[in-house]
């Protein structure tokens, strides 16, 4: 498929997702929320990717809602849910959904919904000069793509709330003191790491993942009582897999597991 606004590569079965409008920082026209949604479609559904990897071109990784789109949508009608009902929101329930991990790599600013991507992805690391700014309330407008959701479950409550009403831009290293990511890298190593990430889990037991993302994302809304059942029922699945065969037999003989994914 041809893009125009991000860059879609599969290497190693990890196929990265570089959010590609350097000029504005990265800002989700609705061509771009568009076409990354699609790609996450087609990392979805394409069984030689097995880990998915996020990130931006040029200095940021995504300003939020590209403000200067004149076909953003909602100018006429002044309906900004529009977009996130047709665009966003399918899109983050997709990527919290989706049996493959995804990593990001936070190679600058990450604003508004694009800080939103950020947080939805599984593991987010970031560069040291990368920023977090909920930009929302600047603008008169509340977090969305899911960051009401997100951000008090990384950095609880009232980190949250202030993060959301005060709209401060913090350090990725008072965002890794906070929880709100796994690592802060230096800047000229964050590709590297980040793809060493994503081919380790690329060749990672993928259904122990999809279903490791699974029952966290359930734990949300469940009892202790019905995520020990969930995780009984998963757990089950798991036992008859052949990476769960391979890991065992890999472990018992001393020697690197080989996953298949399977
Ligand atoms: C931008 C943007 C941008 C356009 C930088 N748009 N051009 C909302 C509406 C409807 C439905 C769906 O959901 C949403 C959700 C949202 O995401 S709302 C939040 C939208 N984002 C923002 O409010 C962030 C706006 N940007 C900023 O505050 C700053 O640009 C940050 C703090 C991100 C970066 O600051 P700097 O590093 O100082 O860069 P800059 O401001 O100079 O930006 C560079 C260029 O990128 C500049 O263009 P120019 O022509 O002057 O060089 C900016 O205008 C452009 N840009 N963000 N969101």
């Amino acid at each position: 498929m041809k893009y125009q606004t991000i860059l879609y590569e599969t290497r190693d079965q990890v196929a990265t997702i570089t959010l590609n409008r350097p000029e504005r920082l990265n800002a989700i026209s609705r061509q771009l929320i568009e076409e990354f949604g699609q790609a996450i479609a087609t990392a979805e559904a394409d069984a030689g990717v097995r880990c998915v990897l996020l990130t931006g071109a040029g200095r940021g990784f995504c300003a939020g809602a590209d403000l200067a789109d004149p076909s953003r949508g909602d100018t006429a009608t002044r309906d900004a849910g529009a977009a996130l009902d047709k665009y966003y929101n399918p899109t983050i329930r997709r990527m919290r959904a989706m049996a493959k991990p995804i990593v990001a790599a936070v190679n600058g600013v990450a604003a508004g919904a694009g800080m939103s991507l950020a947080l939805a992805s599984d593991i987010a690391i970031a560069g040291k000069s990368a920023s977090f700014l909920q930009a929302f309330a600047r603008i008169g407008l509340l977090p969305d793509a899911g960051s009401t959701w997100l951000l008090p479950r990384l950095v609880g409550e009232q980190r949250a709330r202030a993060l959301a009403m005060l709209a401060p831009q913090i350090s990725a290293e008072q965002a890794l003191a906070w929880g709100m990511i796994w690592q802060v890298v230096e800047d000229a190593n964050l590709m590297d790491e980040a793809r060493t990430l994503a081919t380790k889990l690329a060749s990672g037991p993928t259904l122990s993942l999809a279903r490791i993302k699974q029952a966290l994302m359930a734990s949300n809304g469940n009892t202790l009582s019905q995520q020990l059942d969930l995780e009984r029922d998963l757990q089950r699945e798991l036992g008859r897999s052949a990476d769960f065969a391979e890991g065992v037999a890999a472990f018992l003989q001393k020697r690197p597991a080989k996953f298949q994914g399977r």
